[in-house]
């Protein structure tokens, strides 16, 4: 492609209202360009490198046997009233009348069109399971759009559901669509992880988010360093490091005041220990019953798994009013020796390998020092309650947990019959019976993760794109047009890497060198071919984008000296 004829209007400023390096650069390269708050329009190299993503996605889910098709982007508003949704989803679904007056909504996703085209069509288990995905166009009103692409209000995703008889047929599915996630995240050259997330309302079991580890990322993950384990915070499981059995002696329980100490921290200065010696003691109210939560000082208790482990609907952090009713005493003192039995206690599991520990007393001003579970104080029952935190060991045994931000890029869920069953989605068993299909569904952000690449792959001077999914595979310069030694040179190897099979970029303007390396340092092709003044003796140059790295070549070895460095990027 001459450049000269190429759509491509770069900018030299920072745009003001973009935030993050992908949306500055995605907008000065003249990849994409705003009509919106949210909404965006590709430009020739922004489609170009879209086309790409859109094509690894492609080929990774037709080899995961799922069949590439289509849905409207207009859905009916009867098919969200029989899910459900029409009701429960509020101004971010982006709805409108036709000119009959007839409600639509504009699709933010396809469950309910998918499961009534399946519902009308599958009627014996012969024809389970299917899995079937389109790459489409997504409305979704966000209340604030940001960050460009990662965030908008209408985006591109790939969007799969699959349909089953048996759960293991769903588990099978599942596990091949992670692995196809894995394949194509891999192949945009992204750091991601494949996260155990929260089931939150869409229901069904399992779910991973697929996090690319970025600064900018809006979601924060827990990461083993020595293995692929990787949770949300409000899902990461914490185990215990090895029993060491304490071997302190027991020391006599002794009552001590505290006067305004109320918090772990206040307590701990005031009695000079460590926060990790107090049981922290927090009173909640789950589906009206009072329960005393214990844990280590210096750790927080997650009510997510507090409310999985009672599976409870209502978890409530007590008022006063109830502390003093069912302990005797303001928030502040409480703990857990010599409580009411009505009142539940639960401990985290760290909590029994305390000893001579610090305790509220349930008395306004006083504590407990040498408190010792089993002797002082007992528990209904121990679980994991407390968030994990930085160092903890990784739940699978290897390496330690860190924290870091990620970009969910992918979100794969086992939706079993949440949709199936109120859209009446059946059909007959191997025994003639009626039953509900199990249903899984499997979304990447597409125009998301191309602004994720952008992000994770970028420098001071611009974009880098990855082999994989660069616009162009070669930039070349004439570095001055006018000189007619430059231009000639340039228009013949111009025509010899087009024949080599490259998709070459030619830049032929009549701009100053400057210009050109700004532009071409800017749109982030990985390889550029100067032509400049050794031209006539038959000598150019060669950069790499990435490490910066140049050499002069003769025009006679450039071609294995681009196999060469072509190579080497693609490993
Ligand atoms: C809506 C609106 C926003 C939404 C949804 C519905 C998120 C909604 C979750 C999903 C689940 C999966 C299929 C592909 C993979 C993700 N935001 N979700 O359902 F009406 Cl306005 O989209 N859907």
């Amino acid at each position: 492609m001459r450049q000269s004829q190429l759509f491509l209007p770069t900018l030299r400023e920072v745009p003001a209202d973009a935030d993050v390096k992908s949306h500055q650069l995605l907008l000065r390269a003249g990849f994409i360009r705003q009509n919106a708050a949210g909404i965006y329009s590709f430009l020739p190299l922004g489609k170009k490198v879209l086309h790409k993503i859109e094509n690894i996605v492609r080929e990774e889910m037709n080899r995961a046997g799922s069949q590439e098709m289509m849905m409207p982007a207009l859905q009916l508003a009867e098919l969200w009233q029989e899910s459900g949704r029409w009701y429960s989803y509020g101004p971010e679904l982006m709805r409108l009348k036709d000119r009959h007056e007839r409600d639509f909504a504009l699709g933010a996703t396809h469950e309910e069109v998918i499961t009534s085209i399946i519902r009308d069509e599958v009627k014996s288990y012969k024809k389970l399971p299917l899995n079937l995905y389109q790459i489409q166009t997504k409305f979704r009103d966000e209340k604030r759009p940001r960050f460009g692409l990662l965030r908008g209000r209408e985006f591109i995703m790939k969007d799969a559901y699959s349909f089953h008889d048996k759960q293991e047929s769903l588990d099978a599915t599942y596990e091949r669509m992670k692995d196809a996630y894995s394949a194509i995240f891999s192949r945009c050259n992204l750091n991601f992880r494949a996260v155990l997330a929260d089931s939150g309302a869409i229901g069904g079991k399992d779910n991973h988010e697929f996090m690319v580890l970025s600064e900018i990322g809006e979601d924060l993950i827990a990461y083993s360093t020595d293995s692929d384990f990787a949770a949300n915070i409000e899902m990461a499981p914490v185990v215990l490091p090895a029993k060491e059995i304490s071997t302190e002696t027991l020391l006599e329980l002794e009552k001590v005041e505290t006067k305004g100490a109320k918090n772990i921290e206040e307590v701990s200065n005031y009695l000079q220990v460590p926060s990790h010696t107090i049981i922290k003691s927090l009173f909640y109210m789950v589906d009206e019953q009072p329960v005393l939560v214990l844990v280590r000082g210096d750790h927080e208790v997650n009510e997510i798994k507090l409310k999985n482990e009672l599976s409870a609907n209502e978890v409530m952090m007590a008022t006063e009013e109830e502390t003093v009713k069912w302990l005797n005493t303001k928030p502040g003192s409480i703990g857990p020796v010599a409580v009411s039995k009505e009142v539940k206690i639960i401990a985290d599991q760290a909590v029994p390998l305390m000893t001579n520990a610090v305790c509220g007393a349930n008395e306004e001003g006083y504590h407990y020092l040498n408190v010792n579970g089993e002797r002082d104080f007992t528990w209904h029952e121990t679980a994991d309650l407390r968030f994990v935190v930085d160092g903890d060991l990784s739940p699978d045994g290897k390496g330690t947990i860190v924290f870091a931000k990620g970009i969910e890029v992918g979100h794969v869920f086992k939706l079993g019959k949440v949709y199936s069953e109120p859209m009446k989605a059946s059909y007959l068993d191997e025994n003639g019976k009626n039953q509900i299909m199990s249903m899984g569904c499997y979304g990447i952000g597409v125009s998301r993760t191309l602004a994720a690449v952008a992000e994770e792959n970028n420098d001071e001077n611009g974009l880098i794109w990855p082999l994989s999914l660069t616009p162009f595979d070669v930039h070349l310069l004439a570095v001055n047009s006018k000189n007619a030694e430059q231009a000639e040179v340039a228009d013949e190897l111009y025509e010899q890497l087009k024949s080599e099979g490259y998709d070459c970029l030619y830049d032929d303007r009549p701009e100053r060198a400057g210009v050109k390396f700004t532009d071409s340092d800017l749109i982030g092709i990985p390889l550029r071919v100067m032509v400049g003044k050794k031209a006539g003796e038959g000598i150019v140059e060669v950069k790499i984008r990435k490490s910066g790295e140049s050499m002069e070549v003769s025009v006679s070895e450039l071609k294995s000296v681009l196999k060469r460095e072509w190579d080497k990027l693609a490993n």
